[in-house]
């Protein structure tokens, strides 16, 4: 596309670009990589953080490591870099995955086009120029013609407004903006608040280094053993020798993960061949817990089996049995909210040093100087970390203060929950694509598998808008309200919108609308749906062309 002279309002210093990407985790390295070095654009990604790496440069916190597979977690564009990478662990710790996408951004010349420690302000959709322009917190105006959020499902921290955190003499940190010099916990009373799956990963690392630790429950949660262990040279050989194969098996099926959904139900099977089943499962760890029987997300009595077996499990682990029932009174069905996988949370709570407080029951008070207030007691802290999740999916979209036409804010758009059509455009914000946006299947998938395809078919839809002179590409109404119609549909199919409290739903934050986000149709019938749309010319798509 021509580089359209700037607008009227436009100042001197306004830099121009073919594509503006916010962000450079995996979804921001690879925009970068297809539209720059395949498509030759001049393209420019912004970035908060002084590093590459999204979630994996912020989620520093003890215990962090991945609950995909390492050798699945990974670009699967490139068969050159598969194979010449190597992952220690089968579920890989935070470091790892981080060098290895500095390793990318290394391999693919990427840093040169990326501007760090720029945080974006605002982005607004100039209509006499048909591009967006792009405010930084360095004073900086940018400007092009596609703009392209690659912010990540789980940037935006929720820090839980409790009166007295101010007064908080101790330190306090959130898991999702973890400090790089790490958190000291030796000789420290530490509180955590929060048992997702970033608690259950800290609880048992911190308990090891802390004084004391007292995890603050709201709602108890699954958690299946993830039984990481080192890889050995074989197995990486032997999953490197697969490639092709497991690459067509991800790309293909519902979650992007390398295993398949069992084609039995729950009930078609003895009750001894059902246990045998959970139990293999269990011995061999992971998400693939949920893939047991294929029925476990829509037949709730099938998840009670489900449900019942991870009960006994963790019972059998947790030694005092008032502890035993707090851990597993569960109130949503098994994998509705994003089930975590552990290593040796469950046997934390057997140590001496390790104490469970139910604030369901007796919800905090408040934060007192010297540490958490709750039924009247004080108990005392020097460190309270907040494991206590994102504002999903839409937070860190709306956190950019992003205007269509007309002035018209993204926040008013979606004021009653997100519209988008396949997660990737929004009804009046032309030429703006999200990567993994809600409405997309994202954050129920193995991500980097989600977010190829997601880039992929962004950067052709560009190649495609700029190839045809087209000034302006945007959802139309009718097709985000239906594609919003069919995720609700989809969704309430399933058990996944009784988990009342999930985020997935929004619920996590006070005052957000209840709304199903992500796609529960799976990856690989939404990657027909993406390559339909874009084979059939964008249908569902409103198409502006170039003036003149
Ligand atoms: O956050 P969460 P997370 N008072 O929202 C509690 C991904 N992830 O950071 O359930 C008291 O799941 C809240 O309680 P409740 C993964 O997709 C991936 O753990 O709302 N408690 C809950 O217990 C995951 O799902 C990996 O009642 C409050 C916890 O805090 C997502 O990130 C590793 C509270 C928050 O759990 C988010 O996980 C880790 C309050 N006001 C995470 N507010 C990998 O695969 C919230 N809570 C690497």
């Amino acid at each position: 596309m021509p580089d359209a002279a700037p607008s009227p309002d436009a100042q001197a210093s306004i830099a121009t670009f073919d594509a503006l990407v916010i962000g450079a985790g995996f979804a921001g390295l690879y925009a970068l990589h297809l539209l720059r070095n395949q498509q030759g654009l001049k393209v420019r990604v912004l970035e908060a953080a002084d590093g590459v790496g999204g979630t994996w440069y912020w989620n520093r916190y003890p215990g962090a490591r991945c609950d995909s597979e390492s050798w699945s977690y990974c670009f699967q564009f490139d068969d050159a870099l598969v194979q010449e990478w190597t992952w220690s662990e089968r579920y890989p710790r935070q470091p790892e995955i981080l060098r290895y996408l500095n390793h990318v951004a290394d391999r693919y010349d990427l840093r040169r086009d990326i501007a760090f420690s720029t945080r974006v302000t605002g982005a607004r959709f100039d209509e006499a120029s048909d591009r967006w322009v792009v405010t930084t917190d360095r004073g900086e105006r940018l400007a092009a013609p596609f703009l392209i959020t690659a912010v990540g499902c789980l940037s935006a921290a929720n820090i839980p407004d409790i009166p007295g955190l101010a007064d908080f003499r101790g330190r306090w940190v959130h898991t999702g903006e973890w400090p790089h010099e790490g958190v000291d916990f030796r000789g420290k009373r530490v509180g955590m608040i929060g048992t997702g799956s970033t608690g259950i990963q800290a609880a048992p690392v911190i308990a090891e280094e802390a004084a004391q630790l007292t995890v603050f429950q709201r709602t108890p949660n699954y958690s299946v053993p993830a039984q990481n262990h080192p890889l050995d040279d074989a197995f990486r050989a032997r999953k490197k020798a697969e490639w092709p194969v497991l690459r067509r098996l991800m790309r293909s099926n519902t979650n992007g993960h390398p295993y398949t959904i069992s084609e039995r139900d729950t009930f078609s099977v003895s009750e001894e061949e059902r246990r045998a089943a959970y139990a293999q499962a269990w011995d061999q760890g992971g998400l693939s817990f949920r893939a047991t029987f294929r029925d476990m997300m829509v037949n709730k009595a099938a998840n009670d089996e489900a449900s019942a077996y991870i009960r006994e499990r963790i019972r059998a682990i947790v030694k005092d049995p008032r502890t035993a029932e707090l851990l597993t009174a569960f109130d949503h069905p098994f994998a509705t909210k994003r089930p975590p996988i552990d290593t040796g949370y469950f046997e934390t709570f057997n140590r001496d040093n390790v104490r469970l407080v139910d604030i369901r029951a007796t919800p905090i008070e408040r934060i007192a100087a010297d540490g958490i207030v709750i039924g009247g007691e004080t108990i005392p802290l020097d460190i309270i970390v907040f494991a206590t999740g994102f504002d999903a999916m839409t937070g860190p979209l709306l956190k950019l203060g992003i205007a269509g036409p007309g002035g018209r804010t993204l926040a008013e758009a979606w004021a009653e929950g997100p519209r988008t059509y396949l997660g990737l455009g929004v009804e009046g914000f032309p030429n703006l694509f999200t990567v993994t946006g809600p409405g997309s299947p994202s954050v129920l998938t193995n991500m980097p598998v989600a977010i190829e395809q997601h880039v992929e078919w962004i950067a052709s839809a560009i190649a495609w808008a700029r190839a045809n002179r087209v000034a302006r590409i945007e959802a139309t109404g009718e097709a985000a309200r239906n594609w919003t119609a069919h995720v609700n549909e989809v969704a309430e199919r399933t058990l996944y919108p009784t988990a009342k409290s999930s985020w997935y739903l929004g619920a996590n934050i006070p005052g957000k609308p209840r709304v199903f986000m992500p796609y529960l149709g799976g990856l690989g019938r939404y990657r027909e749906i993406c390559d339909e749309v874009a084979a059939s010319g964008y249908r569902g798509f409103a198409v502006t062309p170039l003036r003149g």
